[in-house]
């Protein structure tokens, strides 16, 4: 066969492959709307769980190391590296910031919010200090041309080990002086739901900055595997929308500004099905 008369015949296969398919979707059409499927998978698409992988989207989290000493401040340096395997340079904008690095130990207790700076290697550099042994997880959340990721690796600081119970579930937290309520109600699996907080001190409500584009940024971590859901934040209040894919426990982290200062509240909150 010639090579025009090889492309005829796969275009003559094409097509008859594509004619099935669209009687085929005619045919389904008329029992289980295509329209609301693909919503579906879209929208699963655009959120899923993120933050259980070193690679995800092509892109990699490269720590420079995974260990550190305890209560020592060390500089941590990664790049995230392109399929090509060189670093990324190029990240885009988001709530106000090109990289978000979360810190946390195993157990969900010393969470940390940091900002690395990226030099022109491509290699992001924060100051870190880990006051207690243990395992910690790093995030590094980050979007680049419109299409936002977390990665994330583990961090050993060697040492006795004095690991938490996750605190019961609470609408309620103290943070340095600050009391924190979360005002909803039921939070169902695999549903949009919003989280409202307010904040007070001294049973008076506090006049809040704005932190990263927003009245506050909230993370939120399934207990077990920590994966890491991906929160909207509102500009204008401390309202969060969340997809939990799962019911069990997940632990929030709201962080909000006061006078110049930035406070972290945490919550346990129990996601039904
Ligand atoms: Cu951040």
């Amino acid at each position: 066969m010639t090579s025009a008369a090889k492309l005829a015949a796969f275009a003559a296969v094409l097509g008859l492959v594509f004619g099935v398919a669209a009687i085929a979707g005619g045919a389904v059409g008329r029992i289980h709307d295509p329209a609301v499927a693909a919503t579906d998978e879209m929208s699963m698409a655009a959120d899923p769980i993120r933050g259980l992988s070193v690679s995800e989207n092509g892109f990699t989290l490269d720590l420079a190391r995974r260990a550190a000493q305890r209560d020592k401040t060390f500089e941590l340096s990664f790049r995230i590296l392109g399929k090509d395997g060189r670093p990324v340079r190029r990240f885009d904008l988001e709530h106000t910031k090109r990289m978000h690095l979360i810190v946390v130990r195993r157990d969900l207790s010393g969470f940390q919010h940091l900002h690395p700076r990226l030099s022109s290697d491509g290699t992001w550099t924060t100051p870190l200090t880990l006051p207690e042994s243990g395992t910690y997880r790093v995030f590094a959340d980050f979007s680049v041309d419109g299409s936002p990721t977390t990665l994330a690796d583990d961090l050993q600081v060697d040492g006795a080990v004095r690991s938490r119970e996750l605190p019961p579930p609470s609408k309620s937290a103290e943070t340095d002086g600050f009391r924190v309520r979360l005002t909803d109600g039921t939070v169902r699996a695999d549903e949009e739901s919003a989280l409202t907080f307010d904040v007070t001190r001294d049973r008076r409500p506090v006049p809040l900055q704005d932190y990263l584009g927003a009245k506050g940024h909230l993370v939120a971590l399934r207990q077990g595997d920590l994966a890491f859901l991906h929160v909207h934040p509102d500009a204008n209040s401390l309202l969060f929308e969340a997809t939990f894919p799962t019911a069990g426990l997940y632990r929030l982290f709201l962080q909000f500004r006061v006078a110049g200062e930035v406070h972290t509240a945490a919550f346990t909150l129990e996601v039904i099905r």
